[in-house]
Order: C-alpha cells, then structure tokens, then sequence
C-alpha cells in the first residue's frame, strides 16, 4: 500500500474509488426489464436459461425444503445465525419510530402514523457474493416493520438449488418465500409481477451492476434502497491506533472484492508506516490474496494528514460506507463526522462486528451515496402518514390562511370547502 502525505489540502484526487460504470450494460438490462415485464414468467425461464445454465421447473423453493434447510445445516453456524438475528432483531426494534400529533395552534390537532409496507422483495446475490448475513439484515428489519409478506429472490447454483445455509437464513429471519431467480430479471419480476412472483412495494439489498442498473430502472414503479457498490473502509486513527488491528480492517474490507476500497487516514506517520509493513507481512497468508492484492492496489491508500481536523475533513468528503474511528476519544470525532454509513469506535470495534452481529445493519451506502442515504433500517420499510382534525376554533383560525392564498391560486372550491363549514358552524 502507498503512503500518501497531504500537506497542502488539496485532498480532492485520493478521494475516488471504483465506480461501477452501467453505461455499456443499459441496453441489455432494459431488455431484460421490459421482456419481464411484458412475458412474466416465460421470460424468466428464458434468462434463467440463459445466465443461470439450468432449466426450472418452477421458481418457488418449497415451505418444507425452507424448513430442511435448518436441519441441514452445521449447528455452530445455526447457532451464529440465531445469535446473530437476535442482535439484529434486537437493535432494529429500537429504531421504530413513534407516532405523534400536537396542537399546531388551537384548534388544529395534525400528527403522523406509521405503517410498513405490504409487501417488499429483498434480493440475495449468488456467486462470490453469497452472504447468510445479508439476508438477516434485509429480512428482519421488514419483519420487525410489520411488513405483511417478505419474499426474498436468489439465484440457482449450478446444480438448481439455493445453499442451506442462504435458506436456513432466510427461514430463521422469517421470509414467506424463496424464489430461485436471480439477476436484473428477479429486480423486474419483482417490481411488476409475474404469474409466479408477486409485485412488491420495495426491493432492497446488495446486487452486481446487472441488479443495480435493472433497480435504478424500476425505481417509480418500486420504492428501493439505494444504488449498492462496491463494500468501503476508511480508518481515522492517531498514535494510539493498533497497527495490527487496523491492517486486519484493511484486509478484510479489500477481501470482499477487488473493486473494494480500504484507506487509513493518520495523524501519526509512526502508525502508517507501521500498518503498511503489516499489511504487508500478512498479505501473503490471506485466502483471499489475490482479491485483496488487486482490490489494495487500485483502492487502498494510507494518507498521512498534519491534523485531526484534516482527517475528519477528508473523511466527510470521502463519505465511507463504513467508519473506523481509532483515536484517543473516539467520541469527541464522531461529533464532527456528517457523512457515513457505519460508525465503529476504537480499537476493539472491527468492521466484521457490525457485518454479522452488533446488531446494525450492513446494508449501507456506498461511492460517495453516504452524503445522501442512510443503510437500511427498521424505517426504511415503514410510511409515516398524516393525519389532521380540526375542531370549530381550528377552522375559524385558519380560514384566513386558506381562503386568501387558495382563491390567489384560482382555487375557488378549496376556499369554498372552508366557507361552507364555517358558515355550517355559524348557523
Ligand atoms: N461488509 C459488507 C457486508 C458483509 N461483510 C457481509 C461480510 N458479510 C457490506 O457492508
Ligand atoms: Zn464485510
């Protein structure tokens, strides 16, 4: 890894990373999307034929096989799996919004509901990308919204079935069900429906650009999370960094694909310096070398700033997925960061807790997306409706607010819908 000094606060040009260019695949994805949409599931066989290799008889993996499937798997990972929905479940509990109403004046009481969503499709890669725990962090966040039906939509192996372990999840976090479709034509099946596959209100979760470009596409037609990219750390740390944890973070982010981005950002040239001999000395025994390897020289960077400040400066420009704070006070830091998916503090707190099971969720905003989105929540599956009651004095103490303004608008029947009730109350 390089290590970069930043003197002169010119910090624009070390703030890119990998952006995923759809322009070329548009065309394509634009097919699939209407081909769906206008042949339901005629047009899924045909591209799950076509992308997928394997000829279905039907989508739907069965309620009995969803349930197998837990049996089926290693009990130490059933047991990481429960302890892990419980945290989630745990956490996202906390993040339900209340509902409220206030007198705005006398008069006129207005508060604000909340409601989930009916139905919402949550979508699990297949490939290198196959994580149990991302269908924990997109299940359980709608169940405890009160989403009525969760289904959820992967891609067939090779061999026509869907791991245990992606099941066995998918059953634990409580789905109603699994479909085997994959790729930008499960995002179309799922925002417009098909003889088999029910049209949603949202689809959520991480995708290849395929999945993304087809998201973007049916956005309007479909609520969704937010353009998913590829998974981003940046560490501020100062001396009191561990050299040897903060490389690990490093690694493990570089791991997940070789477009990743890990970037430390250091007061101490001591801790840089330190980190990228780790780095380098523990490269060669990782699994994963060679995706790390190429992920680190496209997108890794160690920058060396003269103060704090500078850091926390780059940090909200760079706008991580996730944040690593490893600095004397942690807290003090977090009280000037604005933009950022996740946040972890010090030196015990590694990424890979909020991956699998501090309880935050994972799916999280990405490529600069964390200036403008928050991850996913509890609230991401929830609508917070108004509601409004006025009594005899709300109407008189507002009839000069609405009168005058709808018949400047030429909206006589508004004005009128207020007179004819105050003149029903005179009388
Ligand atoms: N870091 C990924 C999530 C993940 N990590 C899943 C391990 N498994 C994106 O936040
Ligand atoms: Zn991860």
């Amino acid at each position: 890894m390089k290590i970069i000094k930043i003197d002169d606060g010119t910090m624009e040009k070390f703030l890119q990373r990998s952006q995923l260019d759809s322009s070329s695949i548009v065309n394509i994805v634009e097919d699939i999307v209407s081909n769906v949409r206008d042949n339901g599931d005629k047009a899924l066989h045909h591209y799950t034929e076509k992308f997928d290799k394997v000829d279905l008889k039907d989508f739907l993996i069965e309620e009995e096989d969803l349930k197998r499937s837990i049996q089926k798997i290693n009990s130490q990972l059933m047991v990481s799996l429960e302890k892990a929905a419980s945290n989630i479940e745990k956490f996202h509990q906390s993040q339900l919004p209340q509902e409220w109403s206030l007198e705005v004046d006398e008069g006129i009481t207005a508060g604000q509901i909340v409601r989930p969503l009916e139905r919402v499709g949550c979508y699990i890669p297949g490939g290198r990308a196959i994580y149990p725990s991302s269908i924990l962090m997109t299940v359980i966040p709608a169940k405890v919204a009160g989403v009525e039906e969760i289904i959820c939509c992967t891609p067939p192996g090779p061999d026509k079935t869907v791991q245990d372990m992606v099941l066995a999840a998918a059953y634990l976090a409580g789905a109603d069900k699994v479909y085997r479709v994959g790729g930008a034509q499960a995002i179309a099946a799922m925002a417009y429906g098909t003889e088999t596959i029910p049209a949603v209100n949202k689809i959520v979760g991480p995708g290849n650009i395929f999945v993304t470009a087809a998201k973007k596409m049916v956005y309007g037609q479909v609520d969704i999370d937010f353009p998913a990219g590829p998974s981003e750390v940046l560490i501020i740390a100062d001396e009191t960094g561990n050299p040897e944890y903060i490389a690990l973070d490093l690694l493990a982010q570089a791991e997940h694909d070789p477009q990743a981005a890990s970037v430390l950002v250091t007061t101490s040239m001591d801790l840089a310096t330190a980190v990228k001999d780790q780095v380098e000395e523990e490269l060669p025994r990782m699994k994963r070398e060679e995706i790390i390897t190429e992920s680190l020289q496209k997108n890794g960077k160690i920058i060396v700033v003269n103060t704090m400040d500078d850091a926390i400066r780059f940090s909200n420009e760079y706008a991580p997925e996730h944040l690593i704070i490893a600095t004397r006070e942690p807290e003090e830091v977090v009280k000037d960061i604005k933009n950022v998916g996740s946040i972890f503090l010090g030196n015990l707190t590694p990424v890979a807790a909020g991956d699998y099971g501090s309880g935050t969720n994972h799916v999280l905003p990405t490529s600069f997306c964390a200036r403008m989105y928050s991850g996913l929540s509890t609230e991401s599956f929830l609508k917070k409706p108004t509601v409004q009651r006025l009594s005899e004095a709300g109407l008189k103490s507002l009839k000069d607010v609405v009168i005058p303004l709808a018949e400047y608008e030429g909206l006589y029947a508004h004005a009128e819908s207020f007179k004819k009730r105050l003149d029903g109350i005179k009388k």
